[in-house]
């Protein structure tokens, strides 16, 4: 049940940032995507490997920081974890958290066979929002228990705060466009964890983006554990999602370690990005 594997996060949620404090250096390792990874990039990973393997319903567990996929037994779902988002936050001790996507085919699945994705940010407090059955739903992470702080989540109609990614001088000629008239709409609010920044987007409306950047056409961002997810949140949400082209839920899945251009918000400032890229 989904419930469950909601209730599995939270908890494990609770003590990955417990066990944080004493785990801000870098191991020797890097993830598949060349990264290097901190001590807490691979203590969380194992312990939601652990928590969510143990379910009987999950069938599989990925993750941004192991290259293969690990199977249960049984179980029907499969899991995409990103343990912890923006966690080159964890030097200058800003937010951050976990991203987790749902699907019900083996992974790289495309986003439109998600069933439910979810992300726990650790910021002041510890909050978690969840997608599933076409609502979105915001809770407080307290003792590892969640309590619903809002339900229907939806992105406000007015668009008040943007976040782009990657360094100007990367960005292709068409983003910078969009982003010189955005920037003349709404004020910036970019904190380096995409969890955090999408987090300010559908509090306060707005857009989030990792573009496209000349250095590298796909962006940074993983399709599997940060693009599909975030956009399923936001679709839900009544906001929308671009690769530059189309939904990112339409993104036809090729590898589990994928990147992805990401652009989410409000519907009208994803329409007018697509234009502007075209
Ligand atoms: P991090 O590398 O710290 O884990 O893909 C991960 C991510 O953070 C996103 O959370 C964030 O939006 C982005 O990378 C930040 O990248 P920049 O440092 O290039 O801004």
């Amino acid at each position: 049940m989904i419930e469950d594997i909601v209730e599995t996060v939270a908890a494990t949620a609770s003590e990955v940032r417990e066990g944080l404090p004493g785990r801000r250096v870098y191991d020797d390792a890097e993830n598949p995507s060349g990264e290097k990874q901190l001590a807490a990039d691979c203590y969380a990973d194992e312990l939601y490997e652990q928590r969510l393997l143990a379910l009987p319903d999950v069938k599989s567990y990925a993750s941004e920081e192991r290259e293969e996929i690990v199977e249960a037994d049984a179980g029907h779902l499969h899991v995409a974890c990103d343990p912890l988002d923006g966690s080159s936050n964890l030097k200058s001790n800003n937010a951050m958290g976990t991203i987790l996507g749902v699907y019900e085919e083996p992974l790289p699945a495309s986003g439109n066979a998600l069933v439910a994705s979810a992300y726990v940010l650790f910021g002041p407090i510890t909050t978690m929002v969840v997608a599933h059955e076409g609502t979105v739903t915001e809770y407080v992470v307290e003792d590892g228990e969640l309590r619903v702080v809002t339900e229907e989540l939806t992105l406000p109609d007015d668009p008040v705060v943007y976040g782009f990614g990657g360094r100007v001088p990367d960005w292709p000629a068409d983003f910078i466009d969009y982003a010189n008239v955005v920037e003349q709409e709404l004020k910036l609010r970019y904190g380096g964890a995409m969890i955090a920044d999408v987090n300010q987007v559908l509090t306060y409306g707005g857009v989030f983006a990792y573009p496209a950047l000349q250095s590298r056409p796909q962006g940074k961002l993983r399709l599997q554990f940060e693009g599909n997810p975030i956009a399923h949140i936001v679709e839900t949400a009544g906001g929308a999602s671009s690769d530059g082209n189309q939904s990112l839920l339409d993104v036809d899945p090729t590898e589990l370690h994928q990147r992805v251009p990401v652009h989410v918000g409000n519907e009208s400032l994803i329409e007018r990005l697509e234009l502007a890229l075209d």
